[in-house]
């Protein structure tokens, strides 16, 4: 059985989501998830693993997808609602999905996509049927995958088991004391760990509620909790930054309100990104919550967390979570202790390989079958900081992962471009900014060349900054030096 599933058959009549400004049960969820699975099923019984490709808007048609891919025997591969085509073909391609499913919305993007690698497509209300029988599912399979820039250029697929997002849950659920009585706000995308496990996963795993907002927006966010009855909210540090933004502008009159209603909540997390004490601190004083940050990856959900009850340390990412063995080790792999290393993570939390590449798999494993994460902490007095990465190529925008040799191979194949070289900018509300330095031909147009990259790079992985250069700053060895670059800019 598919635990995540199967849990939800002790909630039938509980409300499990709220989205567009209505109500589903879970009964509603596992009623529409079947026909979703016998659509998709076909003439077959099970769905063997095959990847099913879907482009959905945040709420109960995506949750309700989700489910239905999983209960036909498929491999989930959620779609960046915002991803360019050519973004869009490179997953739907390397996943050699079998069907793309979308929302009306993104009909004309999805199925342009599809349609250019002969994949059926379907919009979801016309996903229905009904009569097949679902098959059974052992909780081994294969469930999701998930795109997540490496040090390689192009993006790779991180797989997950039924288990492995079960053990990921199951993780949070004990460790942040989740009940059926919470009520969650989902306001991040929904191709991430982060808003999928944390949020989504944790809520229906419990029986609690999961509404939506299909879009971040500030005053929508306060809006929603001022009905009173959000208890829960989790985000990346940009939002929590943009949410301060928001209520500094508010009239003293409504700051009040809004810090009334969210001192009353049960919790507030952030994560994927280094929490600034700077935003911790104001947070506390504009919603009376002290800030839990915990450390996760898209390859091993999350590892590491403050504590729920107990002091959350400012600069801190906290204590190993339940069922996660936490190490530093050293550049060979041998842990050390006392001074800072690479995180390695083991457990049942970890994902099972990256989609067809075997080597990338390996590499990123000792012998002894530790997952290398990339990331150097130290640890204080019981208590995990992260210093930063091991490759200066990784920076994170606004909560995303972004490889610069990614972005850097895309700006390569525009017109004019000789060479170039970005880089991550320190920047207060998005943690990094990308910024491109450019050596260009005489006939090159900056205008043309940023309308070129928009088809190809969502809006995160746009560089903010560019500066023409003659040429590039470069060492003895020929190698561009990025800091002397980051102090040009
Ligand atoms: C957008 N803009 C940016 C960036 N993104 N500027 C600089 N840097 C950026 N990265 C600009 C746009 O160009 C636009 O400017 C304006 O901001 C608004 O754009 P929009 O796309 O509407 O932005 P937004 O909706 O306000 O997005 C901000 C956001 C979003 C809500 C913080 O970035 C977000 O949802 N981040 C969360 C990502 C996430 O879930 N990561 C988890 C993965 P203009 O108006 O001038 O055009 S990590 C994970 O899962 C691991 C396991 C973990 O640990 O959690
Ligand atoms: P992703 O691949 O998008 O899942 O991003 C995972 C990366 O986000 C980790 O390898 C860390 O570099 C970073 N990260 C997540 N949480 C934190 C945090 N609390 N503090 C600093 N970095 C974080």
């Amino acid at each position: 059985m598919i635990p995540l599933v199967s849990r939800s058959f002790s909630f039938l009549d509980s409300r499990a989501i709220i989205s567009n400004g209505q109500s589903y049960t879970y009964k509603e969820l596992l009623n529409r998830s079947e026909e979703i699975a016998s659509f998709l099923l076909g003439s077959k019984k099970d769905l063997q693993e095959s990847r099913v490709a879907f482009m959905v808007t945040p709420g109960f048609d995506y949750v309700s997808v989700q489910w239905g891919i999983w209960r036909a025997g498929g491999i989930a591969v959620p779609l960046c609602i915002t991803y360019p085509e050519d973004a869009l073909h490179y997953v739907v391609e390397d996943t050699q999905a079998i069907h793309v499913i979308a929302s009306e919305v993104f009909s004309e993007i999805a199925s342009a996509v599809a349609s250019r690698l002969g994949t059926p497509f379907s919009i979801v209300i016309d996903c229905k049927h009904s009569g097949n029988s679902l098959p059974d599912i052992e909780a081994h399979r294969r469930a999701m995958i998930l795109y997540t820039s490496g040090t390689t250029s192009k993006p790779k697929g991180v797989v997950s088991t039924h288990q492995t997002i079960a053990a990921q849950i199951g993780s949070l659920v004990d460790a942040w004391k989740w009940t059926s009585q919470d009520h969650i706000l989902c306001v991040l995308p929904l191709h991430h760990v982060h808003g999928i496990i944390n949020v989504i996963g944790a809520a229906l795993w419990s029986g609690a509620t999961c509404q939506f907002l299909p879009k971040f927006n500030a005053e929508d966010v306060i809006a929603s909790f001022q009905i009173g009855e959000i208890n829960l909210f989790m985000a990346v540090p940009t939002i929590y930054f943009k949410l301060i933004s928001y209520l500094d502008a508010c009239s003293d009159i409504e700051k009040e309100s809004a810090k009334n209603c969210m001192k009353k909540f049960r919790l507030m997390v952030s994560g994927s990104a280094a929490l600034p004490v700077s935003v911790m601190e104001k947070w506390e004083s504009v919603s009376g919550q002290v800030l839990l940050e915990r450390y996760g990856m898209t390859e091993i959900g999350m590892g590491i967390s403050n504590p729920y009850e107990g002091e959350r340390r400012p600069g801190f990412v906290g204590q190993p979570l339940p069922g996660v063995s936490i190490r530093l080790a050293d550049e060979n792999n041998i842990p050390i202790q006392g001074e800072p290393g690479e995180i390695h993570v083991k457990g049942a939390t970890v994902f099972k390989e990256y989609w067809q590449r075997p080597e990338a798999t390996q590499s990123a494993f000792t012998t002894d079958g530790w997952f290398k994460t990339g990331d150097i902490a130290e640890l204080v007095d019981g208590s995990y900081r992260i210093l930063g990465r091991n490759s200066t190529d990784i920076i994170k925008s606004g909560g995303y992962k972004i490889s610069l040799l990614e972005i850097e191979e895309v700006i390569r194949s525009e017109d004019g471009i000789i060479d170039c070289s970005v880089v991550g900018l320190p920047d207060e509300e998005w943690g990094e900014i990308i910024a491109a330095a450019l050596v260009t031909s005489d006939a090159f147009n900056l205008d043309e060349c940023i309308i070129g990259l928009k088809n190809k790079l969502p809006g995160y992985k746009m560089p903010r900054k560019f500066k023409l250069l003659s040429e590039l700053p470069r060492n003895a060895m020929g190698k561009v030096t990025k800091n002397e670059l980051k102090t040009i800019f």
